[in-house]
């Protein structure tokens, strides 16, 4: 028995006893158990990973139309409907898979951090795969999975996406975080592009042999270019756009937090941002987002870089 590419493999039963992400406690034989679904593909570690589970087991059968069915002894991936046994999952004849959203990126904030902030509010799962080798990169180039060969890229929905926007775009649209018209979007995708822009300033310092002059520049463009617009904006609405949560709301608090910590007290002057910090971080989810131990990454340290540099090969300082 061969699995295949594309392949979807069916984790039927649970060895392993104790919880799991949910928090449910799994025991051998358990039904909820056949809600494990993974879509595999045996070219990446997923897939090797299955398929050396698979050569522990003995009770892999075909059961057609590309299904597998596997003893696996570890949670990967949930459906996302009731299933209540195997026989009902098998009968429904589909493969309406919910794989979780898994993201390809370093142990740390780069372009993904917008991508983990936007995931959280809209109160998606994800999982991580984090780049620590050259070695794990030229993998997911022969394997095809990045298009530009470069990451971010995110797993999702059977697609594996890149490009920081979007993939942005994608979960706002998906999620309800990009406007009601395409004049509510476009205004929503202003705001963004030029959060962006000022965010990418302050993730390339790192990179930069002499931060100070850059540093310099970041506060003088965040206090006369940037922060007078969201003060102007959020004089009076709750949200930037149409009175309703987008993702411009979510990188503005994700940029105004990135700020503060290169410039405490930045904010003084923009009471209305600073109101706005106030509400957006009694949402639930990006209260807990704030928490230590979140997914949220710190600020990046040397270990970060040297990985980066690693991973790509590259000689710092960049131009
Ligand atoms: N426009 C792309 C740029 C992505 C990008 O520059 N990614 C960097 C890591 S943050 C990369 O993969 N660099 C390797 C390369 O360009 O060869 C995006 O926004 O996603």
């Amino acid at each position: 028995m061969v699995v295949r590419r594309g392949d979807i493999v069916l984790f039927h039963r649970a060895r392993s006893f104790g919880r799991d992400t949910h928090g449910a406690v799994r025991e051998e034989g358990d039904t909820r158990l056949a809600s494990q679904i993974s879509r595999i593909n045996p070219s990446d570690q997923w897939g090797d990973r299955c398929r050396s589970q698979i050569a522990l087991t003995s009770e892999l059968k075909s059961a057609g139309r590309g299904l597998y069915i596997a003893l696996w002894k570890t949670n990967v991936y949930y459906h996302d409907r009731a299933v209540h046994s195997f026989t009902d999952l098998y009968s429904q004849n589909t493969v309406a898979m919910a794989g979780k959203v898994v993201l390809y990126y370093f142990n740390g904030r780069g372009k993904m951090e917008a991508i983990r902030w936007l995931l959280t509010v809209a109160e998606v799962e994800f999982d991580e795969v984090h780049l620590t080798t050259r070695e794990q990169y030229q993998k997911l180039l022969s394997d095809g999975a990045l298009m530009f060969q470069q990451v971010p890229m995110v797993e999702i929905d059977g697609m594996k996406l890149v490009q920081t926007k979007a993939i942005l775009n994608y979960i706002a649209e998906k999620y309800n975080l990009h406007g009601k018209d395409c004049e509510e979007r476009v205004r929503i995708n202003m705001y963004s592009e030029g959060l962006m822009d000022l965010m990418e300033m302050i993730m390339m310092l790192p990179f930069t042999a002499d931060p100070k002059p850059k540093l310099d520049n970041i506060q003088t463009k965040a206090k006369e270019r940037y922060l007078p617009v969201f003060e102007k904006a959020l004089n009076g609405p709750v949200y930037l756009v149409g009175g309703k949560l987008s993702c411009a709301d979510v990188q503005l608090l994700e940029c105004t937090l990135m700020l503060e910590e290169k410039f405490p007290g930045i904010l003084s002057e923009f009471p209305n941002i600073k109101s706005f910090q106030g509400r957006m971080t009694q949402i639930p989810a990006i209260s807990r987002f704030l928490q230590p131990g979140s997914k949220r990454k710190p600020q990046p340290d040397e270990h970060y870089v040297k990985t980066v540099m690693e991973v790509f090969n590259i000689k710092l300082p960049l131009p």
